[in-house]
């Protein structure tokens, strides 16, 4: 297969998207019939503090950083039900997938999507004031219903931390995997490479990885720079086990 054939993007359908029953609605703009895109993966997903920041780590710091945390993870949408926080994340394939997908959900800001995009799928969202202690409006929240990569570095980055090379169908993979030789286990934000009381093994030997989280983790098991922390490469890990 062509190596554009292979091309992906992560989709994320939001915890507002959710609350409002579209997620039908979404798959349907999606679907193969509008995009020419292919399913490659998908799971529901309970998103950790650990994995939201992950995601947005490029807005760590700014004033909207703390609700954008509360909201992928469902704090905003469910306060009261915890058990129905949750995303849905998919992979979509096929050639000029990452544009293709941004088009059609438009832009960032769903008033911005309904000025100048009406139909997108963002123009159905909804922007709320953050207010200070005081009652002042110090930033906008974009609910803006649903995450899909902006560029080819963002969805392989993204690809990489909500899903394992094993989420997907061996075909459809287009980035290098590695077989691990090594354990290596989590506990209280921390790597370990042998067995530690109440520590997770998050790889065992014979699991294939991405390439680049092995590299990672031999950095950091070795004291030296890594090219990535090691909350990137452990949070796809904790999906849905804690
Ligand atoms: P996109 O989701 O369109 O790729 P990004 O990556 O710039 O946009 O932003 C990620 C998320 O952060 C947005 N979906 C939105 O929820 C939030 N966000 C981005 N910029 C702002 C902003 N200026 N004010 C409030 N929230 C923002």
């Amino acid at each position: 297969m062509e190596m554009k054939e292979l091309e992906q993007t992560l989709v994320l359908i939001k915890p507002d998207a959710l609350k409002n029953s579209l997620t039908g609605y979404v798959l349907s703009q999606l679907s193969e019939f509008h995009t020419g895109l292919r399913f490659a993966a998908t799971k529901i997903v309970c998103v950790t503090t650990m994995l939201a920041e992950e995601h947005y780590a490029e807005h760590r710091g700014k004033a909207f950083f703390p609700s954008l945390l509360e909201y992928i993870t469902g704090q905003i949408h469910y306060p009261d039900e915890p058990w129905k926080r949750r995303v849905i994340a998919y992979i979509y394939q096929g050639e000029n997938a990452i544009q293709k997908i941004r088009n059609i959900a438009g832009p960032t800001n769903p008033h911005i999507a309904r000025d100048t995009k009406p139909g997108t799928i963002r123009a159905l969202g909804t922007v709320v004031p953050i207010k200070d202690a005081a009652g002042n409006v110090i930033e906008d929240r974009l609910d803006n219903l649903i995450h899909a990569s902006a560029n080819k570095e963002d969805a392989e980055r993204e690809i990489k931390l909500w899903f394992k090379p094993n989420d997907i169908p061996p075909l459809m993979h287009p980035y290098a995997t590695e077989v691990s030789r090594e354990h290596y286990y989590f506990k209280d934000r921390q790597l370990f490479l042998t067995y530690e009381p109440d520590s997770i093994c998050f790889i065992a030997p014979g699991d294939v990885v991405w390439k680049t989280d092995m590299e990672i983790l031999r950095q950091l098991a070795q004291g030296q720079p890594a090219a990535g922390s090691f909350e990137s490469v452990v949070a796809k890990y904790l999906i849905n086990l804690v």
